[in-house]
């Protein structure tokens, strides 16, 4: 069974940009998973969290996965990307969060999905609505009405 998620990627170390293109592939080489769908890159102020601005962007996954070999994976991907945890929210080569999974709640120690702040967050937000205008987020409700709620945060996509 194919499920489909949706995973965050942020950097604001090295060259971000050149890091998310090369996440995005290897996201799709994870058994059993293809990306679907990628959001433009986004340049966003930290929040919570100091160092450069962050360049942000949401992919859309289909994988046989489940949510926990997905956190697995994720991890291991960050590690392969230099990812140090030297303090929490420390500036970061590579930070991959997994923030939807199909329609499901999950509360367990290791793994909250929905991610706990993404409402909150324009960087997830925004990208997210891109990828899908109507999309729900358990709990919460419709992402797209969360929108005026964070017009308060820095960020700008970025074209070229
Ligand atoms: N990630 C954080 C903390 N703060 N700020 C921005 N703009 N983008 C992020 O990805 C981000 C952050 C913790 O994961
Ligand atoms: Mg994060
Ligand atoms: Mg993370």
């Amino acid at each position: 069974m194919k499920h489909i998620a949706y995973i965050g990627l942020g950097a604001n170390l090295g060259n971000p940009q050149v890091t998310l293109r090369a996440a995005a592939l290897a996201l799709a080489a994870f058994p059993g998973t293809s990306v679907s769908a990628c959001s433009s890159h986004y340049r966003s102020a930290p929040i919570d969290a100091d160092g450069d601005d962050y360049v942000n962007a949401v992919v859309q996954l289909e994988t046989i996965l489940t949510p926990i070999e997905l956190l697995g994976a994720l991890q291991a991907l960050e590690q392969q990307f230099g990812r140090e945890r030297s303090y929490l929210n420390a500036p970061r080569t590579l930070d991959l969060d997994l923030l939807l999974y199909d329609e499901q709640i999950l509360n367990t120690v290791t793994l909250q999905i929905p991610h706990p702040r993404m409402s909150q967050r324009a960087f997830v937000i925004l990208p997210l609505l891109e990828l899908n205008d109507s999309i729900a987020i358990p709990n919460i409700g419709l992402a797209s009405t969360l929108v005026k709620t964070l017009q308060n945060q820095r960020i700008s996509k970025i074209t070229q």
